[in-house]
């Protein structure tokens, strides 16, 4: 069975898209600090932090998604067991996908399982500071070495009408995220 972690607000919402491509064989978690967009989906809730201090978010700052995956390593294993596969996706940027997603990587390598993480790099109208952000989690997987795909958001603007809404840009996202879990379930 494979196992796909969405991890983070991004993450979460790509896994219908994931879904309606891929029903069977594919085991879905939605990963978040914050406990409001877990109810928005039908794959099984996995919240990160023991303490509700991280159930308001991180703030975007991806060191306390770090140390929200940390404390529930316990439950990420369980949720992990005897899966053939782990594919880790999720939207770098924000606190939650950039901090936890190398985390849940580690525990699945630790359990001797596969382990890729797919992510996406803010477009830019997003700002500098989430762009730097996301390069930090980039640099952590690598360092960690990480098998990972990543996705820079601004390569879908060309497919998209020259003043696309916004919901637009991120359902293309959806879709993007969604694509390179499906390849990585069928390599
Ligand atoms: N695929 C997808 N990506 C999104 C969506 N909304 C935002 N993103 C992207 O994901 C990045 C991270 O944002 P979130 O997913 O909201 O952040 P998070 O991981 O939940 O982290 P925090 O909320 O800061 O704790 C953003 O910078 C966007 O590039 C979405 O609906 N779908
Ligand atoms: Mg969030």
């Amino acid at each position: 069975m494979i196992k796909v972690f969405g991890v983070g607000d991004g993450g979460i919402h790509a896994l219908a898209k994931m879904r309606s491509e891929l029903d069977r064989g594919v085991a879905y978690f939605a990963v978040n600090t914050e406990a409001t967009s877990l109810t928005e989906t039908r794959a099984t809730a996995l919240q990160l932090g023991r303490t509700p201090m991280y159930h308001f978010g991180t703030g975007g700052d991806p060191e306390v998604g770090k140390r929200a995956a940390e404390e529930c390593t316990d439950d990420l294993r369980a949720a992990m067991l005897g899966a053939s596969k782990v594919l880790i996706a999720g939207g770098f940027g924000g606190g939650t996908a950039t901090g936890a997603a190398a985390v849940i990587a580690d525990i699945a390598q630790r359990m001797g399982l596969p382990a890729i993480v797919v992510a996406t790099l803010p477009f830019s109208f997003e700002g500098q500071v989430r762009a730097q952000i996301a390069q930090r989690g980039v640099e952590t997987l690598r360092q960690l070495e990480i098998a990972s795909v990543i996705i820079r958001l601004d390569q879908l603007t060309p497919f998209v009408d020259s003043q696309p809404a916004l919901n637009r840009l991120y359902a293309m996202a959806d879709a993007a995220l969604a694509w390179h879990v499906l390849t990585q379930c069928m390599a």
